[in-house]
């Protein structure tokens, strides 16, 4: 780097303006305040002329973006804004030399809120109601109107028992759910004894058995369609999914066709295979919630991203190993 205490920093999406000042105060930092997400053009002119370059989900750094970056010459550092890492590609940025961060842990409250949100708007009607209230055809309560399902006793089957799965399983426990999970690797015995969880080593027989099924694992290459078309096939007829992780991780199409026939409940979806565009199908569905990828959205949660944003560069910028640095994704 040219200048080690005042690196240049080529931040691609608006962030809260506390992050933005602070970023300005400390480092020489170029911000994109019309917020429009870059294409790849000018992904790569950001990332070949700073120090470091700070992405979102939005910005697709795959093998090619990041060999033309790393030729350059001049960018260190791929400080991400944001838990997720499928939007770069790792291994491209470990060859070239590039480290990569992230900022874990600061959005697993709110992203697990907005999972239990999703789990009662699909089970209780919740977006359905409010239509009918708002299109002026309600005509009072009727004993058999608006029925939905009781939470309160039903299984819940959660994949990927991480920092976000936990969350979830503790804010579902208080509302009666049983807990049950699957995950490349068991949980810890007091973390099974904490949540009373259920560990199915396999996904096909846990999925086949839950009223509620929550996808909490990251996107990886091995965890791309993991409810495949016949995995999904598997979940019961009256149970509900939800996802706030990746929409890459489920099979959207075949998703949509099995929530069209009936064959699945209703789901909850925050995050789409192809954003921002969502199957034709789903649109129409009135079992289903659509969310715009909004999980970790509290201001809260993003100003904390943003902090752990700048004590990556710093820590960095200072020579010593940044603290999210992200070596390998698993499930
Ligand atoms: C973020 C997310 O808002 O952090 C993640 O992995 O999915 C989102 O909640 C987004 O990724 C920011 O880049």
């Amino acid at each position: 780097m040219t200048d080690r205490k005042r690196p240049l920093v080529n931040v691609t999406r608006k962030l809260p303006d506390v992050i933005e000042t602070r970023m300005m105060e400390l480092f020489d930092t170029r911000l994109n305040l019309t917020d429009e997400a870059m294409d790849k053009a000018a992904l790569i002119e950001a990332g070949e002329t700073a120090d470091v370059l700070v992405p979102t989900v939005t910005d697709r750094l795959d093998a090619e973006v990041i060999a033309r970056i790393a030729k350059a010459g001049r960018c260190r550092l791929i400080a991400s804004f944001g838990t997720g890492v499928d939007h770069i590609d790792i291994n491209a940025a470990r060859k070239h030399g590039l480290v990569v961060t992230n900022t874990p842990g600061v959005l697993t409250e709110d992203t697990a809120d907005m999972t239990m949100a999703l789990i009662l708007a699909v089970g209780r009607r919740l977006v359905e109601g409010e239509k009918l209230v708002r299109s002026g055809k309600w005509t009072g309560w009727s004993p058999t109107s608006m029925l939905g399902h009781r939470l309160t006793g039903k299984r819940l089957g959660i994949i990927g028992m991480g920092r976000i799965g936990s969350a979830v399983a503790r804010r579902a426990r208080g509302f009666g759910l049983s807990i049950h999970y699957h995950n490349r690797r068991r949980a810890t015995e007091d973390l099974e004894a904490e949540l009373e969880a259920t560990y199915w080593d396999s996904l096909d027989q846990m999925l086949s058995r839950m009223d509620v099924i929550s996808i909490n694992c990251p996107h990886t290459p091995a965890t791309f369609h993991l409810l495949s078309a016949r995995r999904l096939a598997l979940i019961r007829r009256e149970a509900i999914l939800v996802n706030t992780s990746r929409g890459e991780v489920v099979d959207e199409a075949i998703l949509a066709r099995l929530l069209e026939r009936g064959e699945i409940a209703g789901a909850g979806l925050d995050v789409f295979e192809h954003e921002p565009a969502i199957n034709p199908k789903l649109m129409k569905l009135p079992n289903v919630v659509l969310l715009p990828h909004m999980g970790s959205a509290t201001i809260e949660g993003r100003i904390d991203m943003g902090q752990k944003v700048i004590v990556n560069i710093r820590a960095f910028v200072d020579g010593h190993p940044p603290p999210d640095m992200v070596l390998e994704t698993e499930f």
